[in-house]
């Protein structure tokens, strides 16, 4: 290792930017084959997600006996989980656990923003820049820097007079917010919303919900995992892990059996439905209908099925019509939720709908809507990420004769197997867009990944090669294939994050591959069995 404090430069085998899940995993493979490997990570410790999103309420959507990691029979025998979805503080604990455990942190540089990378083909190393002012040198850059990372600034007019405090929920302050006995706000009613407002509701004075499209949420039924059940997943452990690996969202546990709901009667359908609902979990919901996600009158049913149930729930009738989504069920992420719409029957919540009366502005004392001025103590912010782009165009990142990834990404991103980006030789992007990622458990999708980086740079030292990037014409097969997979469904047709319809001015792409992670991994395999097929390697 070449290191030289005074000029701050320092050189190494693999720079790896994030220590989320992805980061710290990736860095514990790379060990394996004794490189010099460090992470950079903007934040003061690991966990990534569950180190930002402290907002109250905040818990995972996949169970967490499969939303953890696989890799280490000690680790998953030895973690025990609280719960069948556990909560932000008990997962951050996790990483925290993990990162002592195989002693991660050494070589991890925290409090550290990586504010370039580019490529120089004359030394075939990647050259990266943070904001400490220190350059790396290092031969592969590996981006483990989220999909959900880059919190969409409020950019609401006005937002700098206001004279209370506003929070962003994926920036929550560590030391939380005393929310008792104050008029809050919140603007947003995704996932971060849905899983906050019914905590919210609990402590503030007034909860006041500034809606402008409605969403369609299951509940979680979230409760203590018993000792049976904990007994009973760690003693079928690796067969849970290999079922997940295997299937098109990664979840192997509680699978419940895939059918056609156009194959059933209407009662049957009824019950069926009812039964999910019952259990609970947006996995159990949705994912175990095969129609549900590509046919229009099986998506009709369930998101029927649903919009009943909000009107049996919420009891004034003109609040239940205006949480009642009308667009196709399960397009935009489903939501997992611990009362959420029984939440709008409390005296002290208020639901706004901004879609006929939109914000105007922020204003010194609260809000106005286009009808109305409001006053508040705190106004919340879930308003969501720049999904799967954001954190990568947020880096100046430059590949192979001078091409920016901004420039290359224009028109939407562009890779191969979401995994490399012609143009930019060893650089790998974890759960990358073109790749299953956000439609699958993350866990399995980050483990896929970093365990095919990692045969990948073995393989490369071992022939002793020095580059790997795609071939243009992998990287376009690739990118039609994604292309047409994702037109065959449903998801495809509404303003989603998926499809980048969240931030104004992002081109309209459906940014992950929506294949499954079953096929997913085995065209990985196939290519990497087949000497790498698609890639040059020199
Ligand atoms: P992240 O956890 O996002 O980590 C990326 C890291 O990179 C961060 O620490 C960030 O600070 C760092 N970073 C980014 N840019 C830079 C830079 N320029 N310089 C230095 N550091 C940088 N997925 C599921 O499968 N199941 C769930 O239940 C689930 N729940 C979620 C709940 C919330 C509230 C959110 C927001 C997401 C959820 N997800 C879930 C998706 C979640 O993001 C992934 O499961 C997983 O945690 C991603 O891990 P990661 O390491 O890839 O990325
Ligand atoms: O963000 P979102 P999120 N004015 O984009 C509204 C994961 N996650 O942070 O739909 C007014 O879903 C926006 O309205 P609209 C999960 O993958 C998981 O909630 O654009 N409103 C929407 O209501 C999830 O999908 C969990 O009309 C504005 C909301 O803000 C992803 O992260 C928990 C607005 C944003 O919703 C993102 O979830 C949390 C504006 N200018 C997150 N801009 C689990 O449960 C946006 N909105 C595991």
């Amino acid at each position: 290792m070449l290191q030289n404090e005074n000029i701050k430069y320092k050189t190494l085998d693999v720079v790896i930017v994030g220590a989320g899940f992805a980061g710290m995993y990736m860095l514990y493979k790379l060990r394996q084959l004794n490189l010099d490997v460090e992470i950079l990570e903007r934040a003061s410790d690991v966990g990534g997600t569950w180190y930002w999103n402290r907002y109250p309420g905040a818990r995972c959507d996949i169970e967490s006996i499969e939303y953890s990691y696989s890799f280490s029979e000690e680790l998953q025998q030895d973690w025990v989980w609280s719960n069948r979805y556990s909560d932000q503080s008990e997962i951050l604990s996790y990483a925290g656990h993990v990162a002592d455990r195989f002693d991660l942190r050494k070589d991890i540089n925290f409090d550290t923003s990586v504010k370039s990378a580019k490529y120089n083909s004359d030394l075939k190393k990647w050259e990266i820049i943070t904001n400490c002012n220190k350059k790396y040198f290092a031969n592969f850059c590996i981006m483990a820097t989220g999909t959900l990372s880059s919190i969409k600034e409020p950019d609401f007019n006005g937002l700098n007079k206001f004279e209370g405090d506003w929070y962003v929920t994926g920036r929550w302050p560590h030391d939380g917010v005393d929310l008792k006995g104050k008029n809050v706000a919140i603007i947003g009613t995704g996932s971060s919303a849905v899983q906050s407002i019914p905590v919210i509701a609990e402590e503030a004075k007034k909860l006041t919900v500034f809606q402008r499209t409605p969403n369609y949420s299951i509940p979680a039924n979230n409760r203590p995992l018993s000792k049976d059940e904990i007994i009973k997943s760690k003693s079928n452990y690796s067969k849970i892990r290999e079922k997940a690996r295997y299937t098109r969202a990664g979840v192997g546990y509680n699978q419940y059996p895939e059918k056609k709901i156009l194959d059933l009667t209407e009662d049957e359908r009824i019950e069926e439905l009812n039964k999910r609902w019952g259990i609970g979990g947006q996995e159990v919901f949705l994912s175990g209908f095969t129609d549900v996600g590509s046919e229009q009158e099986a998506n009709d049913f369930a998101a029927e099925f649903v919009r009943l149930k909000i009107r049996e729930i919420v009891k004034d009738p003109r609040t239940a019509e205006i949480l009642t989504p009308q667009n196709t069920i399960g397009c935009k992420r489903l939501c997992a939720d611990t009362n959420y719409f029984e939440t709008y029957n409390r005296e002290n919540v208020e639901l706004i709908d901004i879609n006929s009366s939109p914000i105007t502005t922020i204003t010194q004392e609260g809000l106005s809507t286009s009808e109305k001025n409001y006053n508040f103590d705190i106004i919340i912010f879930a308003t969501g990420f720049d999904a799967m782009t954001g954190a990568l165009l947020s880096i100046d990142i430059t590949g192979k004769d001078n091409i920016k990834l901004s420039n290359k990404w224009k028109d939407g991103p562009r890779s191969y197997l979401g995994l490399c980006i012609q143009g930019f030789p060893n650089f790998f992007t974890i759960t990358g867009p073109g790749s299953p990622s956000v439609l699958t458990n993350m866990m399995v999708a980050i483990e896929q990944h970093v365990e095919w980086i990692y045969e990948c740079i073995k393989k490369l030292n071992i022939s002793n090669k020095k580059e790997i990037e795609p071939a243009i014409s992998a990287e376009n097969n690739w990118m039609d294939h994604v292309e047409e997979v994702a037109s065959n469904t449903l998801r495809y047709s509404c303003n989603s994050w998926y499809v980048g319809a969240n931030v104004p001015g992002k081109k309209r792409v459906f940014m992950p591959y929506i294949g499954g992670q079953d096929v997913y991994r085995k065209k990985c395999k196939d290519i990497s069995n087949n000497d790498y097929e698609g890639f040059i390697i020199n």
